[in-house]
């Protein structure tokens, strides 16, 4: 799926701003076909929770509805014009001029519907019904339910399944895009690089829609001068003295895309793209034949007032906090980020685990390991859940968007799934399957494991590429006893990379709650000191394990989550507090990262 740009065929119109804004009580029928009843707005893109002062809204669980009015400009007319949702959580209706148009579920991915026979000739209304309901057939899983009371009204209750605020609203860019009316409908770029001769063939698959009687494939190289061009729907272009897209150090080529017909240009499009190879081998993740080590964060999209929703300049200063601290990568925690982060860090040279928003799946939650011992040990999760389906239009939808990036070296399928439980396994090879099906550039595919799952209880990790541990020793076990949680991180490591020698093994996920500015004489839990001996901790034992390949902590900044008796206005993992004031962690792990370098440090 393309991103929508302007090229010399096609433009954009952006749609943000104020848009009307109401809850819907479910006391009268909306009609979509009237302008909505209401004078609030609201400012998209952005969550709508923390926009306003009323606390009805905020927690609203339910239904919303958003309007806005726009003009299309004459000249644009016979266009082709599509109307692009970045996302829209989690349940989208759209109606324009009264007339529905598409209907979406699952909040983290884009859509998008062709409006010309719908528009009229002067003002447009668009508008959306929302649902923010999640329960077990969606992704992420929440508990749902609701009651009727005598006057037959509804009250809807969602318990999140997960540790984050469920956010909701127009939370990415919705904009409005042109295309010719025959057009180039998609590109898919897949570089092979030859590293010992520095070159690389560059295939360039692209789908059209109507006729063109040419298809031109231009590789501009990062100072826009060309450097290869072929034709055809499958294009391979080959490539001497090959800038490699590192990381930290991107390099992007771009594929122009040009149809033609009876020699004049009719659709052009333009992808970047960067050229470098991911393989797994040995125990060792390495990114252009070199042993990778992931520096970095498990993050949020977690801002104050825009809730989830897009935040430009804090992912700048996000990403700029990354490097200036020698950090790599991070990981797209619980759900795709937008894809203007996405398109930042291939920039960037940032490294991405790219998540699905497969959260929660996950029925009983329980520390005691012990009654996971037996081989068919198993409780309700793999039965109550139904969300198959959704996970795997999810992973189709995200590969869509994201297939092209440099800097996604590897997919999660799910975080935190009952992979200890029986069934786990008939649930995740199929998707695992597809995953590995759909990527035109094969990158490797893991899920991230809680706890529970350990080498001897979990059942799915012959499915994965990469052992990813979120692990809390010292911290949700032995609370305060560093100790204990030495011994315990490098048992457990060590036992994994003993039965499985050939996967490498991370931590996406470790960490503290930690309240800025207490401080203890005796290291005490939620301390700056304490959370600077947990990561020291942590430090050592990863620095002993050869097939260990990188350190991924929770969470780069304190979020909101939802209410609960072990949050105090929500997580305070965070090394930045949420408005990014560091914590003291933030030196220590600094000069350590500072020290690692992202290639060779652990050895083939
Ligand atoms: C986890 C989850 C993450 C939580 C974190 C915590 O294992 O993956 O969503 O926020 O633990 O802080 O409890």
């Amino acid at each position: 799926m393309l991103y929508p740009i302007t090229t010399a065929s096609r433009t954009l119109l952006d749609l943000s701003g104020l848009w009307k804004f109401m809850i819907d009580r479910e006391v009268q029928p909306i009609d979509p076909k009237q302008p909505l009843p209401t004078e609030t707005v609201i400012s998209v893109p952005a969550s709508f929770n923390d926009q306003t002062a009323s606390q009805e809204i905020r927690e609203h669980v339910g239904y919303v509805w958003y309007e806005t009015n726009f003009r299309i400009a004459n000249p644009l007319r016979d266009q082709r014009l599509v109307l692009r949702f970045g996302s829209a959580t989690h349940e989208a209706w759209v109606y324009l001029n009264g007339q529905k148009i598409t209907h979406h579920k699952g909040g983290f991915t884009p859509f998008e519907v062709v409006i010309n026979d719908y528009l009229n000739d002067d003002n447009n209304r668009l508008t959306v019904k929302l649902s923010n309901m999640l329960d077990k057939t969606t992704l992420p899983v929440g508990n749902y339910s609701e009651s009727t009371d005598e006057n037959g009204h509804i009250t809807r209750r969602l318990d999140e399944n997960f540790d984050f605020f469920n956010y909701a609203g127009l939370q990415r860019p919705v904009k409005i895009y042109s295309t010719p009316q025959d057009y180039i409908q998609d590109i898919t770029v897949v570089p092979e690089v030859d590293l010992a001769h520095s070159s690389a063939t560059v295939r360039v698959n692209t789908q059209v829609a109507g006729h063109f009687d040419q298809l031109k494939v231009t590789l501009l190289d990062q100072a826009g001068q060309s450097v290869a061009e072929a034709s055809g729907t499958t294009a391979d272009l080959t490539l001497a003295n090959v800038h490699l897209w590192q990381p930290l150090h991107a390099y992007l080529y771009t594929a122009k895309v040009t149809g033609f017909r009876n020699n004049e240009i009719v659709d052009t499009y333009s992808e970047l793209f960067g050229i470098r190879k991911i393989e797994v081998k040995a125990g060792q993740f390495l990114i252009n034949g070199q042993p990778f080590y992931f520096k970095g964060f498990g993050k949020h999209e977690d801002t104050y007032v825009h809730g989830r929703g897009f935040n430009e300049p804090v992912n700048v200063l996000d990403l700029s906090l990354m490097k200036s601290m020698g950090a790599n990568s991070f990981r797209t925690s619980h759900y795709p980020y937008s894809e203007e982060m996405m398109r930042l860090c291939d920039r960037e040279g940032i490294v991405v685990i790219d998540e699905t928003p497969a959260v929660g799946l996950i029925d009983s939650f329980n520390f005691d390991l012990s009654v996971l011992e037996s081989d068919d040990f198993e409780d309700g999760t793999w039965k109550t859940m139904k969300t198959a389906a959704a996970h795997q239009q999810v992973i189709r939808e995200i590969m869509a968007r994201d297939k092209n990036h440099a800097c996604v070296v590897m997919w999660s399928i799910a975080n935190e799934a009952a992979t200890y439980s029986k069934g786990a396994h008939d649930y995740f090879k199929p998707l695992f399957d597809l995953a590995r099906k759909l990527d035109p550039q094969k990158r490797p595919c893991t899920y991230t494991s809680i706890m529970m799952a350990n080498p001897r209880t979990d059942k799915c990790v012959d499915l994965v590429d990469v052992i990813a541990l979120n692990r809390y020793y010292g911290w949700y076990v032995g609370n305060g006893d560093l100790k204990a949680a030495e011994k315990a991180t490098r048992d457990e490591l060590l036992a994994y990379q003993a039965k499985f020698p050939d996967k490498p093994i991370m931590y996406t996920e470790y960490g503290a709650d930690t309240v800025a500015g207490l401080h203890s004489n005796y290291d005490e839990p939620f301390s700056e000191e304490f959370q600077e001996d947990y990561y020291r901790m942590a430090s050592k034992v990863f620095d002993e394990v050869p097939h260990f390949v990188g350190e991924q902590l929770w969470n780069f900044a304190d979020f909101q989550t939802k209410f609960g008796i072990q949050r105090v206005q929500g997580n305070k993992k965070g090394i930045f507090t949420r408005a990014r004031e560091p914590k003291m962690a933030v030196r220590y792990l600094k000069d350590r990262w500072v020290r690692i370098p992202s290639l060779g440090y652990k050895k083939l």
